[in-house]
């Protein structure tokens, strides 16, 4: 592999770890847990993972050197530092005991279930070491959910001879990990499953889990590209710019990236909810802000749109909740594409078919159509930034002939999803991955299984982190997926009485007035630490810094 002059220099960073991780460790054992929802459902489902201890490491004089092979497998989206878990593990394990070893299943978990991996040695280890991407042994969405797809996993677990699995992925693969873990636990199998909490949409957090991983470098690197628009923006004085980010559900990376940038507008998707704001009023919000930014003579600014918004407009949201349930018959399932938009439209109560009649074309085709393997609708596919800016237009026109707007009107579009999912990771993710990758491996040396790796008290300095694991099922929850109540962990939104929202409410009348713009500039890896070592601001105020 060619490389960068940044990645071979960045190769020799050597992650930082909390202090109880730099040695051996014992385990200390808090409370029995409960789940977060629907206890007696979750208990009855998971009988043998149910209802275990929160556990945290603390350091030991005593080295464990227990003799283990691991599988590890990346699953969903790729998120900035998913190589520090692989690389923190491998590094772990081989501490254990030299002899043991690391395999990594190819493209996520449908490479468990089709026996395709690879052994991870030290010298591909090596190459990986502080990079992005997933590409060391690529990620997938299949869903392992099938009694089948457990077994089939379980002949190439035990040729080679593993003893744990190792899932990285967001909700819904760490819920799988979850009904894996039980599954091999109720049949005796004496494997382990253990999770990591990834997602970029940071929306895999609790009480337990202070964020997911990628997260801080998603962010970073979307700010610093939204701060280099405004600066454009601010210098010519001439588009409104309309920038999409990703974030499938909650609107999590749009409030951070607001939180850094200061737009003069930022739609928080479970604030458009909690309202019960339609399509009309989102529109009608940006276009007086528009207005009255013209009314000072600027006739131009910018607009963050969370990706998911889409889905918390109160009526779509309804609508998307049936075309789940109507996509879920089992008619629908032998339909093609031009039979399924018929079909589901002859199932519409006349409230949603209206709704699904008003959207343009394209937009209703995607709600109905275009799922992931989980059943979500593909938000990243739909051009909400188009949408939203035809639309403000079209009442700037109106406004403009009833006398109540002069200004004028160019719209850019800009969709920052993909190209921050595999930055090199930042100083925070690289330490916080190599631990949880670290404590991944003792999770698994001190026989645990259906727990999450998890780091706490991320926003001191890296040495006084928190290592230890969280049982998987105090995290869930029974929810509708695909027309059946499921049990699932339950996705964390943006708390609208929460210190992040509340940050960005008390401010952002005069940032939509004024321009407020701050330029982030790009992430650096060496430097002063108030430069290369914050956490993003969402978690600095969750934790009241
Ligand atoms: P995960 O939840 O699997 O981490 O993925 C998150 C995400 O990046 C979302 O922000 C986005 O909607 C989605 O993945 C895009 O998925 P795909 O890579 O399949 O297009």
């Amino acid at each position: 592999m060619e490389k960068s002059a940044l990645q071979m220099a960045r190769a020799a960073y050597q992650p930082k770890l909390p202090k109880a991780l730099q040695g051996a460790v014992k385990v200390k054992e808090g409370a029995a847990t409960q789940s977060v929802g629907d206890q007696e459902e979750i208990k009855k489902l998971f009988p043998n993972t149910y209802g275990m201890p929160i556990v945290e490491f603390e350091p030991a004089t005593e080295a464990n050197n227990t003799k283990m092979n691991v599988g590890i497998i990346l699953s969903g989206g790729q998120a900035p530092g998913g190589h520090n878990v692989i690389t923190g593990l491998f590094d772990q394990i081989k501490k254990l005991n030299p002899e043991n070893r690391l395999f990594g299943f190819i493209l996520g978990p449908g490479g468990l279930v089709d026996h395709n991996y690879m052994e991870l040695t030290a010298d591909i280890i090596d190459e990986y070491r502080n990079t992005g991407g997933f590409d060391m042994i690529g990620s997938g969405r299949t869903k392992l959910e099938k009694v089948d797809q457990f077994e089939k996993g379980l002949e190439i677990i035990r040729e080679l001879n593993i003893k744990a699995i190792v899932i990285i992925g967001g909700d819904d693969s760490n819920t799988n990990a979850c009904v894996l873990a039980e599954y091999y636990a109720a049949k005796n199998y004496g494997v382990q499953v253990i999770g990591c909490p990834k997602t970029i949409d940071g929306d895999l957090k609790n009480d337990q889990i202070e964020t997911s991983f990628g997260f801080d470098t998603a962010c970073k690197t979307y700010s610093e590209l939204i701060g280099n628009i405004e600066r454009d923006c601010n210098s010519a004085r001439k588009y409104w710019h309309f920038i999409k980010v990703m974030g499938r559900s909650a609107s999590h990376i749009a409030l951070e990236c607001a939180l850094q940038t200061q737009p003069n507008i930022c739609l928080v998707s479970e604030e458009i909810e909690q309202k019960g704001m339609s399509l009309d009023d989102i529109v009608t919000y940006i276009a007086n802000a528009v207005c009255q930014r013209a009314a000072d003579g600027n006739n131009f600014g910018t607009v963050i749109i969370p990706e998911g918004v889409i889905e918390f407009i109160p009526a779509i949201k309804k609508l998307i909740a049936q075309l789940n349930d109507v996509l879920a018959m089992p008619e629908a399932k032998e339909l093609d594409r031009h039979e399924s938009i018929d079909f589901v439209k002859a199932h519409l109560t006349d409230e949603n078919l209206a709704v699904f009649n008003s959207l343009p074309t394209g937009v209703a085709r995607q709600l109905a159509l275009d799922r992931d393997p989980h059943g979500n609708v593909q938000v990243s596919l739909i051009e909400t930034e188009k949408l939203l800016s035809t639309m403000v237009a079209q009442k700037l026109e109106k406004m403009k002939k009833e006398g109540k707007y002069s200004g004028k009107f160019s719209a850019q579009h800009h969709f920052f999803g993909y190209e921050g999912r595999c930055a090199a990771p930042s100083n925070f993710d690289a330490d916080y991955c190599y631990a949880l990758g670290t404590s991944a491996a003792q999770l698994i040396a001190n026989g645990k299984t259906g727990y999450m790796a998890i780091v706490k008290n991320t926003t001191a300095p890296a040495e006084q982190w928190i290592a230890g694991g969280v049982p998987i099922t105090m995290m869930m929850n029974m929810e509708k997926r695909a027309g059946e109540m499921k049990p699932v962990i339950r996705k964390a939104l943006v708390e609208l009485d929460g210190a992040p929202f509340k940050t960005f409410a008390a401010q952002r009348d005069r940032w939509a007035r004024e321009t407020a713009y701050v330029y982030p500039g790009p992430i650096q890896y060496w430097g002063p630490t108030e430069v290369c070592d914050q956490p993003t601001r969402t978690l600095a105020l969750e934790q009241g810094k």
